[in-house]
């Protein structure tokens, strides 16, 4: 039997959350993820699991974040944040699903189960930061999350609409306040704050602008802006767009999303030719910028443009500071360009490691370096530096010769315009800045440093996409049997061919990348290898079609 003191968990759900479906849910990559109107319970017993995981945690503070990120308004989503400010770990995965699951009659043993299985002192005091993105169906999950919190005793701060990143900030700010303060305002002392004294001691100079505009998604991330936007001094002029009023609809034909896969710019942003444009998803942890020239070509600067251009100027720094002992490195997924791997193993010589979709393992794979860049194409992505990197500039900023001291003052205000925990597309778009300022440069001078190779992404519809598995960072296709040979002979026809192909953890669909010297020879290949993947893993509906 549960002990008496769950009884309120089966109440609360049956008479406010009640389970209504029997669609099975997993937690992905990005948290739980659906329509909307499936999520109610889910979020319920997510707060409940918020409170048993803090109390396995010695009554740290866990958040839960409420959005569906890029997708599109009728979606949400939850997802759990761990004490440091980073991902839910993900043996937790499979807890979080199993909670998620079961029907509201064994709801009340399954969490005495899991308080039993994962040892939770559930005495411990415990406090569970909620945020939300803009979605209207934001407040009422929020609400649920709230209640399966208070179900379990612990206490709920909501911090109503807030950006994704800066929800993490504030979870690893109460855990660790040397981090900083846990609030909206303590996030722009921090981050804005480091901003406007890197430019205090960055005159503009060059080509570089500090006319910036800006497609917030119809998000949550161009409302934050907004607030900085006053602040700024005129260091950067923001020209903000899509800022979800005037019948904008949330990530619809824009944001950071639309532009990558689309290879358009987006709907609403003020067309001025050569002027650089970032654009942000919907709960503002991705940034991706681009420009339009002269002869309305779109020209995008991607994640891996931005972990080039963060790493170039991150090792610029350490050798201007002598800090040669530290060891910054840069991850990437199988999806980074290859041009841009060529680019900073032979040009800029610094070590890139390659591993699964899925900022955790990114954000993993980075711990192993002093300092680690790492970012997803798409625009996911951030800088995480060791204690023993913090500590080695810090002190040469105290006591280094006056180059070395400069360098590393501006590797300290670098390192707090970082949002550590996770990608922020506020925190990486005055990153990105500060180093155009510093090295005098426009988009298009950014964009010379080397050329992409031509690339097309594509999904295909198969009965079970779970039929696909991978190995070597997703690289290589292990079953079905046979997928990999025909993947193999299709890339062999094209130069500078690469292609591979993974079941997605987000969508009901297998991603296919592939790409090539041309952008025709690279839309040709997806097709190809779209077709072989809906030969061999069940396709279903209509075969894919060669471009014409
Ligand atoms: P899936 O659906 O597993 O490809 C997508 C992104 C990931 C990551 C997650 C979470 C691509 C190709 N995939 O995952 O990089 O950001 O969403 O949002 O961009
Ligand atoms: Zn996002």
């Amino acid at each position: 039997m549960p002990p008496s003191s769950l009884r309120v968990v089966y109440a609360f759900a049956r008479e406010m959350h009640p389970k209504t479906t029997d669609i099975f849910i997993e937690y992905g990559t990005a948290g739980f993820r659906t329509k909307a109107n499936l999520l109610e319970h889910v979020v319920y017993r997510m707060g409940l699991l918020a409170v048993i995981r803090s109390r396995v945690k010695n009554g740290r503070t866990i958040g839960i974040m409420i959005t569906a990120s890029h997708n599109l308004e009728p979606d949400n989503g939850v997802k759990l944040i761990d004490p440091d400010g980073e991902m839910l770990e993900q043996s937790w995965e499979a807890i979080a699903t199993k909670l998620a699951n079961v029907s509201d009659n064994d709801l009340e043993a399954t969490t005495a189960e899991i308080i039993k299985e994962v040892n939770a002192n559930m005495t411990l005091k415990t406090s569970i930061f909620i945020g939300m993105d803009t979605r209207y169906t934001s407040p009422r999950l929020a609400q649920a999350a709230a209640n399966g919190v208070m179900a379990l005793k612990g206490t709920p701060k909501e911090f109503g609409i807030v950006t994704t990143p800066m929800l993490h900030f504030f979870v690893k700010c109460r855990n660790d306040n040397t981090y900083g303060t846990p609030t909206e305002e303590g996030y722009y002392e921090k981050i804005v704050g480091a901003f406007k004294n890197i430019r205090q001691k960055l005159p503009v100079y060059g080509n570089y602008s500090t006319t910036l505009y800006v497609d917030g998604a119809n998000g949550v991330g161009g409302k934050k802006l907004n607030i900085i936007k006053k602040t700024l001094d005129g260091e950067l002029d923001l020209k903000l767009f899509n800022l979800g009023g005037n019948g904008g609809k949330l990530n619809l034909n824009c944001g950071a999303d639309f532009v990558k896969v689309s290879q358009k710019p987006p709907v609403g942003v003020e067309h001025v030719p050569m002027q650089r444009v970032a654009s942000l998803d919907g709960d503002s942890d991705r940034i991706v910028y681009y420009y339009v020239d002269d002869k309305d070509k779109m020209h995008l600067l991607d994640g891996d443009r931005i972990a080039t251009l963060l790493a170039s100027y991150i090792t610029e720094l350490l050798t201007a500071s002598e800090a040669k002992h530290l060891k910054l490195g840069l991850v990437q997924t199988a999806y980074a360009n290859g041009a841009s791997t060529a680019y900073i193993t032979q040009k800029l010589k610094v070590p890139v490691s390659c591993v699964k979709t899925g900022v955790k393992h990114l954000h993993h794979a980075a711990l192993s370096y002093d300092i680690g860049v790492y970012f997803e194409a798409n625009g996911h992505g951030t800088v995480i530096y060791s204690h023993d990197a913090k500590k080695t500039i810090s002190k040469i900023a105290e006591e280094g010769e006056s180059e070395q001291r400069k360098a590393a003052q501006l590797l300290l205000d670098f390192i707090d315009m970082t949002n550590e925990t996770v990608g922020d597309a506020i925190s990486d778009l005055f990153l990105v800045e500060t180093v155009l300022c510093a090295r005098g440069l426009d988009a298009e001078q950014w964009l010379s440093t080397y050329d992409d190779l031509p690339c097309r992404q594509v999904k295909v519809t198969v009965q079970d996409r779970n039929v696909i598995s991978t190995a070597d960072a997703e690289r290589v296709c292990t079953s079905p049997e046979g997928l990999q040979t025909r993947i193999d002979e299709l890339v062999a026809a094209y130069a500078d061919g690469r292609a591979f192909v993974r079941p997605s953890g987000t969508e009901d669909v297998v991603r296919v990348y592939a790409e090539a010297d041309t952008q025709q020879s690279a839309d040709k290949l997806a097709a190809e290898v779209s077709q072989a993947v809906y030969d061999l893993a069940g396709g279903v509906g209509n075969r894919p079609e060669l471009p014409a």
